[in-house]
């Protein structure tokens, strides 16, 4: 049914002219030699710098030259920390900007020893992935795409064994900000693959913002191509050459199955479909078919635009059953051709708790206030003031009992103070407000108070948001690369063949995660009551300002208890 998923069709954009060449990009190649500093790298046209400018520790090391002809030239040499547990670099990034920070390894025996390293790597405060380099000649690689939240971003690569920790690569590129926008966390890449028989990696130049798409080839898919100019200016800007061919299921009845096993099995998953219609239909065809991701969502009847790019995605995480995530085409009864994919990526969540809401950084913080705050139980004094922070004034600090002063002075706060932060004041916390125009700071506006919350939680959503986009520009088409296979997946999807189960009912399952804030503001601080029952009491609710909900609370002093109340939200 359509109605399980939205459809949003995002009208033209007014840049019509792709980002500027490598603008905002950031290319280190570490452990190069500063006076050679800055090449251009040969494969892909990319201008790498040494980073020797952002980091005072390690030393340089280069791959055995025996491998010089098998790796790019940014990953020749090295920089590998014999000392200290944890070092760092440093780099100015744009506040606010979403990047999509690629970090390569390549340990090339430049030591002589061949003893493979493993470490940890680590975005700031926060551990971001294991690297464990055994048995992986052609190196390996962590992407992730993240919202910088200051000005500056560190990457620190942290001892853990006998071995020292190395570093080949590190690069930045700044994405458009309404791409690749999740609800919280940052996108983990697990793939990214164009349906292709070439061999070859495409990036830079063929995609502007430097994404790495990989082949991905199956025997049971058949391949089609063309060599037509495709309209890929949708705001996610495929590229052209990851578009120009395509994948079909090579039992041109079946639906074509890709089946994938994210790690966690039940992390939080972000597809990224994309499609383009590059067959020239004559007018007695079709092409049409359903897009199921199995238990997540179904959208009927899709049939991909005439040499025009278009994207599904999932705008909220989706978590696939313990057998994984599977996506299925399934043409329809109507349709005189097979369904067809071009490219498609996958990302799982990962969060960056204490990089979000840094205390050493609290100048210039934007959206509401974290809930992690609520885990600093031995904080007395929170100032805040002078920043940007927006929302409403959240109730959990009033339960941090350390505190004796929180200011949140010169902020642009909204709706009213929580009535158990106004009782703290009256118990002799200092509670400094002035400087948030909007908020209400007057018992005459102020809700209720809420005791002993434990867990918000939504009792009934309806709709997962999946998307799209597209539009139409031209583009200049660029010149193959030779790239080394260094960023191959670590985890491909495969292709299964298989029969569209169409009659057998499929349960689906639409959940969405909100934070304490979002809860918060679309009950506006819980203002209006609905009823009480065993957990608590039921308040009303509003859904970007349309959607009506319920929002039940499970009050502490609840006769049912936290386990029914579980049990009550899953059915
Ligand atoms: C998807 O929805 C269509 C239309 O409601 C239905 O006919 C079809 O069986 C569904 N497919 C799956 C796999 O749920
Ligand atoms: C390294 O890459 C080559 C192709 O470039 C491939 O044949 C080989 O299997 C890869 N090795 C490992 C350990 O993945
Ligand atoms: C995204 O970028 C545009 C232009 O650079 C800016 O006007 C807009 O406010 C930004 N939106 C967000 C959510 O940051
Ligand atoms: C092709 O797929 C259809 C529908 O799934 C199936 O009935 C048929 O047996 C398949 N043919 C072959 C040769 O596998
Ligand atoms: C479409 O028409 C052509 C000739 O006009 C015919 O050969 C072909 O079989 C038709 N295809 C279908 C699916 O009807
Ligand atoms: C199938 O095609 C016929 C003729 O074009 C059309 O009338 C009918 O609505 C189509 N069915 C579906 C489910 O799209
Ligand atoms: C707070 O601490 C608990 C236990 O240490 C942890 O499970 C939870 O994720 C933390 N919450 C936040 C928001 O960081
Ligand atoms: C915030 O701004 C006010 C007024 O400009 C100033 O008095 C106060 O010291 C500032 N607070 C901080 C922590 O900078
Ligand atoms: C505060 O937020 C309101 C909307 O919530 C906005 O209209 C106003 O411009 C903001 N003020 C500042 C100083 O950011
Ligand atoms: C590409 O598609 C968009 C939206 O459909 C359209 O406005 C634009 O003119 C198209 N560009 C070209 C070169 O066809």
């Amino acid at each position: 049914m359509r109605s399980h998923l939205l459809l949003v069709i995002i009208g033209t954009f007014a840049v019509l002219v792709g980002a500027q060449k490598q603008e905002g990009f950031i290319s280190l190649d570490c452990g190069f030699p500063i006076e050679e500093s800055p090449y251009s790298d040969p494969s892909t046209g990319l201008t790498f710098t040494s980073d020797s400018t952002f980091i005072q520790t390690g030393k340089s090391g280069r791959v055995d030259k025996e491998l010089n002809k098998k790796f790019r030239k940014p990953y020749l040499t090295l920089r590998y920390f014999p000392e200290g547990k944890r070092n760092c670099y440093s780099l100015n990034v744009n506040r606010g900007t979403n990047y999509l920070i690629l970090v390569t390894f390549i340990y090339g025996n430049y030591d002589g020893l061949n003893i493979y390293p493993n470490f940890d790597l680590y975005l700031g405060p926060d551990k971001w992935a294991r690297i464990d380099m055994e048995g992986r000649q052609n190196g390996t690689f962590e992407e992730i795409i993240h919202r910088v939240r200051s000005s500056s971003l560190d990457i620190c690569l942290v001892k853990t064994g006998p071995t020292s920790p190395i570093i080949s690569s590190i690069e930045l590129r700044p994405m458009r900000n309404d791409t690749y926008v999740t609800h919280s966390g940052s996108l983990r890449n697990s793939f990214r693959v164009h349906c292709s028989t070439s061999d070859r990696e495409i990036r830079y130049d063929d995609d502007s913002y430097d994404r790495v798409w990989y082949p991905f080839f199956s025997s049971s898919f058949t391949y089609i191509t063309t060599s037509l100019n495709i309209n890929n200016s949708d705001t996610f800007e495929i590229p052209k050459a990851a578009l120009k061919s395509a994948a079909t299921p090579k039992n041109t009845s079946a639906p074509l199955i890709i089946t994938w096993k994210p790690r966690p099995s039940n992390a939080e998953v972000y597809f990224y479909l994309h499609f383009a219609e590059i067959q020239t239909l004559a007018a007695n065809e079709t092409r049409e078919f359903d897009i199921v991701l199995k238990g997540n969502f179904n959208y009927s009847a899709f049939s991909p635009p005439k040499l025009e790019l278009l994207t599904f995605f999932t705008a909220a995480p989706v978590q696939c059953d313990s057998d994984g995530c599977n996506l299925q085409l399934i043409r329809t009864p109507n349709s005189t051709l097979p369904p067809l994919i071009n490219a498609l990526e996958a990302y799982t969540i990962i969060e960056f708790p204490q990089l979000e809401t840094s205390l050493s950084d609290a100048s210039g913080l934007t959206g509401s206030l974290a809930s992690f705050f609520q885990n600093l139980t031995q904080i007395q004094e929170l100032d805040l003031s002078n920043n940007s922070l927006t929302g409403l004034v959240p109730a959990f600090l009033a339960n941090i009992k350390s505190l004796s002063l929180i200011d949140l002075s010169g902020n642009n706060f909204t709706g009213s103070v929580p009535q158990t932060l106004l009782d703290r004041e009256k118990e002799g916390l200092v509670l400094k407000l002035e400087g948030n125009p909007e908020l209400c700071k007057f018992s005459s506006c102020n809700p209720k108070e809420k005791k002993g919350l434990l867990v918000p939680i939504i009792a009934s959503i309806s709709a997962v948001l999946v998307a799209i986009v597209v539009v139409a520009l031209f583009f200049v088409f660029r010149k193959k690369k030779v790239p080394s296979d260094v960023h191959a997946p670590t985890s491909m999807p495969v292709v299964d063949v298989g029969h569209a189960k169409h009659s057998e009912p499929s349960f689906v399952s639409k959940k969405i995660r909100f934070t304490y804030f979002e809860v918060q503001e679309m009950t506006n601080n819980y203002q209006r009551v609905l009823g009480e029952g065993g957990f608590g009491v039921v308040y009303h609710g509003c859904v970007n300002g349309t959607q009506q909900v319920a929002v039940k609370l499970l009050s502490q002093s609840s006769s049912q208890g936290y386990k029914h109340f579980k049990a009550e939200v899953r059915l």
